[in-house]
C-alpha cells in the first residue's frame, strides 16, 4: 500500500504494511524516549508509537495536545498490549490543527459537558450512539422503501395544532401567528389521497415544560399513514418496522451496541407480532403494583414505568378512552367511549415508543371534537376537506426516533440520543 493513500483506522490491519491515517489525538504519553499517541477517527482508535532512535526524521511537537488533528504514516506491527492488537510505528507525522488545553477532562459535571456538547460529541460513546441512530433511521427508510411507502416532505411551519395546545411553540409569521409542527400527521393524511402509503421523517417540536428523562422539545419523528388500514393493520406495520430496525442495527453494529451497554442479541431477537393488551388490562396491571390510577385516566409516569417493566419485550396497549386521545382518533363502534388507538411500548421501564391508530372519517364528529379541544374548526378547514372529498378509512402512527434509540441502547437520558439536545433549559450549543 502506498504511504500516501490515507485509510481509516479500521482498515489498518496487516502487519508489515505502511499506512497513512488522519485523526485526532485521543491520548498521549511519553515512556522513556518513546511517544505513544492513541489516535481516533470515526471508525475506532489506534495506538501509534514513535521511537526517535529508529525514526529520527520524525519530529513530534512536545506540546501536542489532546484533540489536535494530525496525519500519521507508519508501519503496522502486531502488539498484544495495544488495543486491537495492532500498533503503528510512526515514520511520518504532520500536525494539521493544534489543540491547546482541550476543555473536557475527567470528572466534569453533566451541565458543563452539555455546555461543551460540540466537543463532547467526539467521545467514543456519543460517536457510537450517533452511528447507531443513523443506522436506525436508514433501516426505517429501507423498510418503508421495501414495503412501497413513498417518502414525503411535510411542512414544519404550520398554521394549526395537531397534538393539543399545551405543547405548541408559536412564532410570528410575518403578520400572523404560526407554529412549529408537533406532528406531520395531518399533512400525511392529505398525501395518502394521491400517493397511497406514505411516510415522513421530520423534526417535531413540543413545548414540554417538565424535566424528564424522556422528553425533548425537538425530536425526529418517523410517521406513516395508510389508506384502507384499520387499527390492527397499522399495528402490524408498526411492529414489522420496529423489529426491522432492531434487527438491522443488531446485525450491522454489534460492537457499538455492546460498547454503549446493550447486548445486541436482545435486539436481534425482537420479532413481530408483539403482544397486544387493552387499556383495561393495562390498568389492572398498574393496580396490581399498588399504584393509584383512575380508570379512564391516562397513565402517569409511574404507571407507565410499572407497565413497561412488567414486560420483557415490546407490546401494544390499545383501545384507549376517548377523552385522553386527540380529536382525530376514530371512535370504536363496538365500545362506546373508547377509540381505535394503540401505543407501542418498550419493555424495561422505557415505555411509549409510538402512538397510532385509525382516524375519524366522519366530518361532523371531527368538527365537534376539534371544538371540544378548544380549537377553531376554521383553522382546520383544509383538513376537513379531506373528509368532504372522497374520504376513506385510514390509519397511521408516529415513532420518536430518540425514544427508540434511548431504549435500544439503554441510555439513562433521552438527550444522549441527540447530538445537540433541546430540552426545557437548553437551546445551545
Ligand atoms: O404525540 S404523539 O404520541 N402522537 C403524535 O404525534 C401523532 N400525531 C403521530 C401520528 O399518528 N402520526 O407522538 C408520537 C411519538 C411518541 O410516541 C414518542 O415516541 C414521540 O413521538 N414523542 C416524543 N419524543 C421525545 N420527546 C417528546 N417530547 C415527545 N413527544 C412525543
Amino acid at each position: 500500500m502506498s504511504a500516501d493513500r490515507v485509510v481509516k483506522i479500521r482498515d489498518v490491519r496487516t502487519p508489515g504494511e505502511t499506512y497513512s491515517i488522519r485523526g485526532w489525538v485521543y491520548r498521549k504519553r511519553i515512556h522513556g524516549k518513546a511517544t505513544f499517541i492513541v489516535l481516533r477517527d470515526e471508525t475506532g482508535v489506534l495506538q501509534c508509537v514513535h521511537h526517535p532512535n529508529q525514526n529520527p526524521q520524525v519530529k513530534i511537537p512536545e506540546n501536542l495536545g489532546i484533540e489536535a488533528s494530525v496525519q500519521i504514516t507508519g508501519i503496522a506491527k502486531e502488539d498484544k498490549r495495544a488495543p486491537g492488537g495492532i500498533e503503528l510505528e510512526i515514520t511520518g507525522f504532520k500536525l494539521i490543527g493544534p489543540s491547546h488545553m482541550f476543555p473536557i477532562t475527567k470528572d466534569q459535571s453533566i451541565e458543563i459537558l452539555l455546555d461543551l456538547r460540540h466537543l463532547w460529541l467526539r467521545s467514543r460513546r456519543l460517536t457510537q450512539i450517533m452511528q447507531v441512530k443513523a443506522e436506525a433511521v436508514r433501516a426505517a427508510r429501507e423498510w418503508f422503501h421495501d414495503n412501497e411507502f413513498v417518502e414525503t416532505f411535510p411542512p414544519i411551519l404550520v398554521g394549526s395544532a395537531c397534538e393539543g395546545g399545551a405543547t405548541l411553540f408559536s412564532l410570528k409569521y410575518f403578520d400572523r401567528q404560526a407554529y412549529l409542527s408537533q406532528s406531520a400527521q395531518l399533512y400525511l393524511e392529505a398525501l395518502i389521497f394521491s400517493l397511497g402509503d406514505v411516510y415522513s421523517i421530520t423534526p417535531s417540536f413540543r413545548a414540554e415544560k417538565s424535566r424528564t428523562v424522556r422528553h425533548l422539545t425537538e425530536y425526529w419523528h418517523i410517521e406513516a399513514e395508510c389508506p384502507y388500514k384499520g387499527l390492527e393493520e397499522i399495528m402490524q406495520v408498526e411492529e414489522q418496522l420496529f423489529a426491522h430496525i432492531c434487527n438491522t442495527v443488531a446485525e450491522k453494529m454489534p460492537e457499538a451496541i455492546r460498547a454503549v451497554g446493550r447486548d445486541p442479541d436482545f435486539l436481534a431477537k425482537i420479532k413481530a407480532p408483539f403482544k397486544r393488551i387493552t387499556y383495561e388490562e393495562a390498568v389492572d396491571i398498574v393496580h396490581s403494583y399498588d399504584i393509584d390510577m383512575e380508570f379512564g385516566e391516562d397513565f402517569g409516569a409511574r404507571a407507565e414505568r410499572a407497565l413497561s417493566n412488567h414486560f420483557d419485550k415490546p407490546f401494544f396497549i390499545y383501545r384507549y378512552p376517548e377523552k385522553i386521545k386527540p380529536f382525530y382518533v376514530k371512535r370504536d363502534p363496538d365500545y362506546p367511549g373508547f377509540v381505535l388507538s394503540a401505543d407501542l411500548m418498550a419493555p424495561e421501564g422505557y415505555g411509549e415508543m409510538t402512538t397510532g391508530g385509525a382516524r375519524e372519517e366522519d366530518l361532523d364528529s371531527i368538527v365537534e371534537r376539534i371544538k371540544a379541544e378548544g380549537f377553531n374548526p376554521e383553522d382546520y378547514s383544509w383538513y376537513l376537506d379531506l373528509r368532504r372529498y372522497g374520504s376513506v378509512p385510514h390509519a397511521g402512527f408516529g415513532l420518536g426516533t430518540e425514544r427508540l434509540v434511548w431504549w435500544m441502547l439503554k441510555l439513562d437520558h433521552i438527550r444522549d440520543a441527540c447530538a445537540f439536545p433541546r430540552v426545557l433549559n437548553r437551546v445551545t450549543p
